[in-house]
């Protein structure tokens, strides 16, 4: 019998490689995510009988934002947390300004396709740039529920793991980087109404024999575009040029964890990373991923303006 491995937990790699404030943050999300999953059959309205706690059923993106505010502003280190749930951020006495998307791909829940919390730790206040983040994570809530970090020191990846009646986040994955040949593609909106360069290019990864691999959510479809490098992109629509997807809630936040694993994110004329939104809901078209892929297709879409 092979000896059982020890794994490092998270709560120790935040001790040894990251600054107080955002080890406090951090590990107030993974714990608020367990209490985020637990609730999602109860809030989302798959169980519509049910209601645990007898007070009156929230839906499952008002509930997250909730526990996931709570859990922040309790640490102590934020300055203010901002979400689409909410019109003006939570303001706290800390020094970090947290921008989130507690739950990703909310519609995605009656199908029981992956959903995914995002969340950015902005040195500044907010709205400001991405090149203000100090760090960023996103959770997956799949088959497993996953936590992927940087701190602008590589990406790293923590499972949730059950032990006795808690779980506990242990080491997956160090330095995650995107594999050398591109595999994978996934793009939001309907073909017809993308704008012409990203629908020539797309073509182009068909020819090249690259698959299509769409689940509806953000955080779904860029985690395999990690894993089996590709591209992830909600465009730029004819009727929609910004987009869909915000950029202090949700792509800021990835891009700047896609960099760290080696990749590029772009809104097809420039990086994700310099845009400087004016407001917190702001959008912008975002292509993410393989760092060649999208630089091929920021060129396509610049000699077509
Ligand atoms: P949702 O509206 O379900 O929250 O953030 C918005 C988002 O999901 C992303 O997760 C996802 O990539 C995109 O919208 C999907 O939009 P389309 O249905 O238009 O493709």
């Amino acid at each position: 019998m092979g000896q059982m491995q020890t794994r490092l937990k998270l709560d120790e790699f935040l001790r040894l490689n990251a600054p107080d404030d955002l080890a406090a943050l951090t590990a107030a999300v993974a714990r608020a995510s367990i209490t985020v999953w637990d609730g999602i059959p109860f809030r989302s309205g798959l169980l519509k009988e049910v209601n645990p706690s007898g007070d009156t059923q929230k839906a499952i993106d008002v509930y997250s934002n909730e526990v996931y505010t709570e859990a922040l502003v309790s640490t102590g280190y934020a300055a203010e947390v901002a979400s689409e749930e909410m019109e003006e951020p939570s303001k706290a006495k800390g020094e970090v300004s947290v921008a989130m998307d507690p739950l990703d791909g909310s519609s995605n829940v009656e199908t029981n396709n992956p959903l995914g919390s995002i969340f950015g730790f902005y040195r500044k206040p907010l709205p400001t740039s991405g090149r203000n983040l100090a760090g960023s994570l996103y959770v997956t809530y799949g088959n497993v529920i996953t936590l992927t970090l940087s701190f602008g020191k590589g990406v790293h990846r923590f499972v949730a793991l059950r032990e006795g009646a808690s779980m506990n986040f242990e080491l997956l994955d160090v330095n995650l980087k995107l594999p050398e040949a591109p595999e994978v593609y996934g793009i939001g909106g309907s073909r017809k109404e993308w704008i012409a360069p990203v629908r020539t290019f797309v073509d182009s990864l068909e020819e090249r024999g690259m698959k299509e691999r769409y689940c509806g959510t953000f955080v779904g479809d860029y985690n395999q575009v990690l894993a089996r490098g590709g591209i992830f992109s909600y465009p730029a629509l004819v009727n929609k040029p910004q987009g869909k997807l915000r950029v202090l809630y949700e792509t800021a936040p990835m891009s700047f964890l896609n960099e760290q694993a080696g990749g590029y994110g772009s809104d097809g004329t420039m990086d994700i990373l310099d845009i400087e939104p004016k407001g917190l809901a702001d959008t912008s078209p975002a292509y993410i991923g393989s760092a060649s892929l999208v630089k091929e297709l920021e060129r396509m879409i610049s000699s077509a303006l």
